[in-house]
């Protein structure tokens, strides 16, 4: 099967599901156009409307959009409410005794915790942050499997307004390091192991390890949740165990009631340098954003079984798992394990034993799991199926396709959501029933999102031309700032150049055809997608040339059939170029280098040595030339402006 194909001459069109949309929450195009027409012509009326509609208040807002001084713009931001309110207390008059998360172990065991059971663990870990001196604005990390205790450890934050960090539990102790110092964070909320894909893998022990690394004094209390009875150390001093430190508290806990502009929670995410990047969110306008994209996208029903297979560190596991199916009184399947475990029929397994509706999950899982059993979807009963979802890459067309055949049965739509950890919500997705959808497009623009392409002075391309991605009005649940870095958060994603620095740039090129639909394109700066998860290139640059033996790196993408982007490193070594067996002992040593520098995820598929990289006169690495290598094409690109084209032959060579 060609998997990555060019998506641009796909013109396939499924059109809308007449059975689906007879129901859909949006049920026709001339709704979908008459919201946009709202938007369009009365947007601050058309965002109040949303937010008077969809969230508790506990002292209503009266200015819709503060845009005294962009881009720093501020939403209902007179207004007062708590998070973990609106998505627990809210329910427990309506449906105290709906089961809100349905959690299934890595070895199949499964657990039910109702609406009443959540709100009263939420309540009693927030009385336990309390007595432990956490409160309001505090920063607090999150290191922590898939269970419902990481949901309850966010939402608890939330509902005494401390800032939640979460910290992917696959990151390396440097990562995780760098993120607690970063924030400042007072407490570090962890288990003491993580079970996946059948293996134990230590938590408690990076934690350790993280804080041992220094300049972490503001870590006052690290509270361990027991998952496995590991053995583990215990700092008498510092660390806790999560059981009992809620042994006495009680299961009410008045919520703390904050400003709309109040901080939710911080993300890290990759960027073009070196440092990841603290994404920061508000209260109000980020679970707007939640909200509606449950309603519009995912076309909500009180009978749903909804399930987002992504990971609470990442910001899919923050709107889609923790906040957005809570906030509407969702079901929801939190799986501890991998779609691999004990074989590759885990996910259609979860699907047919839960009666999954809505299945929410990335192209990168898609494609491993056809190519493990392109066949094994039809053994199960999957007719509990009735909309799908794909999200953090682009999909290609033949993955859409088996998709959409073979684990949809061709009747549920496919909703492929573009969107990012800054804009905290779905942005460009197809209201399911009612826009026709194409194999590896996100489709339209959500109501209220004026999504366009244009060229590097700002300016919308013709139709068909290719360009950058920007947003051009501000909207409620995009990123306020980044963590202590306001000026890095101006000139990211605001340059001057992007409609006077009123364009939300995202950092992805598109396309849009003439049907106005959008085709992602890929990233326009040094930032890697590898398996829906970002890297920066630099950040493995850094960490590859923080080995001893190891002079210079430089790193690039290459398409790859299931991860979408592999990782190829080209390193110059301070000694000699390695060669023979001990090349390929030096190669696994930088691996796992990289392994315990980032993370497993960042560890380079390939490393190519030189002795020296393809650079400029002035010293500039050539990047689009080591692509070119990098995917085993012949350079057909001018090289003229090369200082050493030698290098060229020598890097030619891989050693896997
Ligand atoms: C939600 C999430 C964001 C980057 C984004 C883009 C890529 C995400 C996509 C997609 C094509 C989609 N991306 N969804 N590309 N089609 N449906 O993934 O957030 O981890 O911040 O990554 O992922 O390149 O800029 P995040």
């Amino acid at each position: 099967m060609p998997i990555i194909e060019s998506v641009l001459n796909e013109t396939r069109v499924f059109p809308p599901n007449k059975e689906f949309s007879e129901h859909a929450n949006i049920s026709n195009i001339a709704e979908y156009r008459a919201l946009c027409m709202q938007a369009q012509e009365d947007y601050l009326g058309f965002w109040e409307k949303q937010a008077r509609e969809h969230i508790l208040w506990h002292k209503p807002f009266t200015r819709v959009l503060d845009e005294a001084n962009p881009p720093f713009f501020k939403w209902f931001d007179d207004g007062e409410l708590n998070i973990s309110f609106n998505c627990l207390d809210r329910h427990l008059t309506t449906q105290p005794d709906k089961t809100a998360i349905i959690f299934e172990s890595d070895d199949g065991q499964v657990i039910h915790s109702t609406y009443r059971d959540l709100h009263q663990r939420v309540c009693q870990f927030a009385n336990a942050l309390k007595s432990l001196n956490i409160c309001k604005g505090n920063r607090v990390v999150i290191y922590m499997p898939m269970c419902i205790e990481a949901v309850v450890a966010m939402q608890a934050c939330a509902r005494i307004g401390a800032i939640h960090s979460v910290v992917f539990g696959g990151f390396s102790a440097k990562s995780l390091h760098e993120r607690i110092k970063d924030a400042g964070a007072v407490a570090v909320i962890t288990a003491d192991e993580q079970v996946r894909g059948g293996r134990n893998n230590p938590l408690k022990a990076t934690v350790d390890e993280a804080i041992a690394r220094g300049g972490t004094e503001s870590v006052k209390s690290v509270i361990i949740y027991k998952r496995t009875g590991a053995n583990i150390s215990i700092e008498a001093t510092r660390d806790v165990w999560w059981h009992e430190i809620i042994q006495n508290e009680n299961t009410v806990c008045e919520p703390e009631w904050v400003n709309a502009e109040h901080t939710l929670f911080t993300l890290y995410t990759s960027g073009s340098t070196g440092k990841p990047k603290g994404v920061q969110h508000s209260s109000a306008g980020y679970l707007l954003g939640t909200i509606i994209s449950m309603h519009w996208v995912f076309d909500y029903k009180s009978t749903d079984i909804f399930w987002c297979t992504a990971d609470i560190g990442w910001v899919t596991g923050h709107s889609y798992v923790t906040y957005g199916p809570l906030a509407v009184g969702a079901t929801q399947i939190i799986f501890e394990g991998t779609p691999t475990y004990p074989d590759a029929g885990r996910f259609w397994e979860i699907i047919q034993k839960h009666k999954v509706t809505t299945f929410y999950t990335a192209p990168t899982a898609i494609r491993s799991l056809i190519k493990l059993g392109p066949d094994l979807p039809e053994k199960y009963d999957l007719s509990s199926l009735r909309l799908l979802g794909s999200v953090g890459e682009p999909i290609n067309p033949e993955a859409w396709i088996w998709y959409y055949n073979k684990v949809g049965r061709a009747h549920c739509p496919i909703v492929d959501t573009w969107w990012q950890t800054e804009t905290g919500s779905h942005m460009i997705a197809p209201l399911p029933g009612i826009v026709p959808l194409k194999p590896g497009s996100c489709t339209l623009p959500l109501p209220g999102i004026f999504a366009a392409i244009v060229d590097e002075t700002g300016h919308d391309v013709e139709t068909g031309e290719g360009g950058f991605l920007v947003i051009k009005r501000p909207f409620p649940s995009q990123v306020r700032t980044l963590w202590g870095n306001p000026e890095r958060f101006k000139e990211t994603y605001f340059p001057i150049e992007m409609g006077h620095g009123r364009y939300y740039l995202s950092g992805d090129s598109a396309n849009c055809d003439q049907d106005g639909y959008f085709w992602i394109m890929g990233r326009i700066d040094d930032v890697l997608n590898v398996s829906g998860h970002r890297l920066g290139t630099m950040e493995i640059e850094s960490a590859l040339v923080a080995h001893p033996l190891v002079a210079e790196a430089a790193v690039v993408g290459k398409p790859h059939e299931i991860k979408g982007e592999s990782i190829i490193a080209f390193v110059v070594m301070k000694d000699q170029c390695p060669q023979g067996t001990a090349a390929i002992q030096i190669v696994n040593e930088l691996r796992n280098w990289v392994a315990k520098e980032i993370g497993p995820i960042a560890k380079p598929d390939e490393v190519r040595f030189g002795d020296n990289l393809p650079k400029t006169r002035s010293g500039k690495i050539m990047r689009r030339l080591l692509r070119t290598l990098a995917k085993g094409e012949e350079i057909t690109q001018d090289t003229s402006t090369l200082e050493n084209p030698a290098i060229l032959d020598q890097l030619q060579q891989a050693i896997k």
